[in-house]
């Protein structure tokens, strides 16, 4: 009886025990973490360094926002309108009862010109390219039509043109391209 008596004592001392030491564990938590508040409140000296190190880039990053942008505004306009005046030459061709004008025309190998091809005649009249496999189709009077035609670069010297038209070409109606080699 009195070995069970102890028993039981022991159990409930263990118990409390226990219970003291989990109530302590909360009670320390609670009580350590005001002070770890308090630390850092009371640690004011590392605020102040990274404030400074921030403080000190800002003043880079306000250089650079301001060359890009004054080389971006001035770099884009140059570029393209350049290449559009110089890659396509647009030669005006005038053609007339039974002619050309102009009827000698000058490239450079290799360059793409733009014709504008405009009949001030009174009759439909175009103009054809064989050896390039061009034509303007026909173009009635006081007409015009606009096409691009790319000199290849070989060998040949010159091209004809002329009117398909009736006997437009035994009249007159014949031009000719003459390539510049580089
Ligand atoms: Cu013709």
């Amino acid at each position: 009886m009195v070995s069970r008596f102890n028993e039981g004592l022991g159990a409930v001392v263990a118990f409390l025990l226990v219970l003291s030491v989990i109530c302590f564990a909360i009670w320390a938590l609670i009580f350590w973490k005001t002070p770890s508040a308090d630390l850092s409140n009371a640690t004011p000296t590392p605020t102040l360094a990274p404030t400074l190190v921030p403080t000190a880039s800002p003043t880079p990053t306000v250089a650079p926002t301001q060359a890009p942008v004054e080389p971006d505004v001035s770099d884009v306009p140059t570029p393209t309108s350049e290449p559009t005046t110089a890659e396509v030459r647009e030669i005006v061709v005038r053609a007339f009862e039974y002619a050309y004008d102009p009827g000698v025309i000058q490239v450079n190998a290799g360059e793409t010109i733009q014709i504008r091809f405009e009949n001030t005649g009174t009759m439909v009249h175009n103009l054809v390219i064989d050896d390039l496999a061009i034509s303007s189709g026909n173009i009635e009077p006081d007409g015009s039509t606009v096409f691009q035609v790319k000199i290849p670069v070989n060998d040949k010297s010159e091209y004809t043109y002329y009117c398909s038209q009736d006997d437009h070409r035994a009249l007159g109606m014949e031009g000719r391209i003459n390539v510049v080699q580089p």
